[in-house]
């Protein structure tokens, strides 16, 4: 029997670059069930995917349209199909560092103008698919490959950056909040504003084997033990916070959203120049 999300998957697109265990691909299944179960018009989505290995997500797996860009540039794509097509759903697979380092500024000022552009941004707090470098998102202390005494950088907490430039909805989840996971994917698909939907995964290759967890299952555990939600983490202080990842959904209002504002702007040039 075909699994019932093979139809989503392009023929002939296997086999796929991941490591076996690799967080990328419960947030591959996550996404396919989020369009089965939301029952959208698959030509009516264009997915685009930065360099990394959470590029290789959509890329050339699903069976939709698909653009491989840059490495820091998928929003700055997304952002010109958008307003091009604005009834498309675009959406964005980015890594930690894709969004972060390289493409900082292109992430908070999608947030910033709420350019009607989805963002699943795969945190695995490391560059992956490059060996294993420093990211802006890797915690204080940890070795890596260009860190080989420690890390003495501070992390960004990408959710709250992302809430700090605007973003109108934002939520964090880990691959082992699948239900979760999904049910905020669907909340970004079906709204009209900008999303920010962060997901902790792991990568057992590069940063598991170097905090001593190289094993995926007992980083999914480690996710689940330490995983505080938001509710609960808003009356723990920054110490009993230390070491924690906040999860939930942080923000979810209505405003403008930018490709919309644009037509109705075309429209009132041409009439007033006619
Ligand atoms: C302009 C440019 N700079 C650097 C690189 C090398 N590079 C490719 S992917 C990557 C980092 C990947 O890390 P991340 O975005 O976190 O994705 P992951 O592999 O962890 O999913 C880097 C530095 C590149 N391809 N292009
Ligand atoms: S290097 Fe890490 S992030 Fe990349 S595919 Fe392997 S496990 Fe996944
Ligand atoms: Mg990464």
């Amino acid at each position: 029997m075909a699994h019932p999300l093979s139809n989503y998957i392009r023929k002939g697109a296997q086999p796929h670059t991941h490591c076996s265990g690799c967080g990328n691909g419960i947030i591959a299944q996550s996404f396919l069930r989020t369009l089965h179960e939301i029952g959208i018009d698959r030509k009516k989505i264009v997915c685009v995917a930065g360099i990394g290995c959470s590029g290789w997500i959509p890329s050339p797996f699903f069976d939709v349209d698909t653009l491989h860009v840059t490495h820091g540039r998928p929003i700055a794509f997304a952002t010109g199909v958008k307003l091009g097509k604005p009834d498309l759903e675009v959406v964005v697979f980015t890594g930690d560092g894709d969004a972060s380092a390289i493409g900082g500024n292109h992430l908070i000022h999608a947030a910033r103008r709420n350019i009607g552009v989805k963002v699943i941004c795969v945190n695995n707090m490391i560059y992956g698919m490059t060996g294993g470098e420093v990211a802006p998102t890797t915690p204080r202390g940890i070795r890596t490959t260009t860190t080989p005494f420690g890390n003495l950088e501070r992390p960004f907490d990408l959710s709250k950056l992302v809430i700090a430039a605007g973003g109108t909805y934002v939520a964090r989840w880990t691959t082992y909040h699948v239900a979760r996971l999904v049910a905020s994917m669907k909340k970004a698909l079906v709204r009209k504003g900008f999303a920010f939907v962060e997901v902790l995964s792991q990568c057992p290759v590069h940063y598991g084997r170097r905090i001593g967890i190289s094993n995926p299952v007992e980083m999914m555990r480690w996710f689940q033990k330490q995983s505080v939600p938001v509710e609960r983490a808003r009356e723990m202080s920054e110490q009993e916070l230390a070491g924690k990842f906040v999860v939930g959904e942080f923000v979810n209002i209505d405003a403008p959203e930018l490709s919309q504002l644009y037509a109705e702007l075309f429209e009132t040039a041409n009439r007033e120049s006619n």
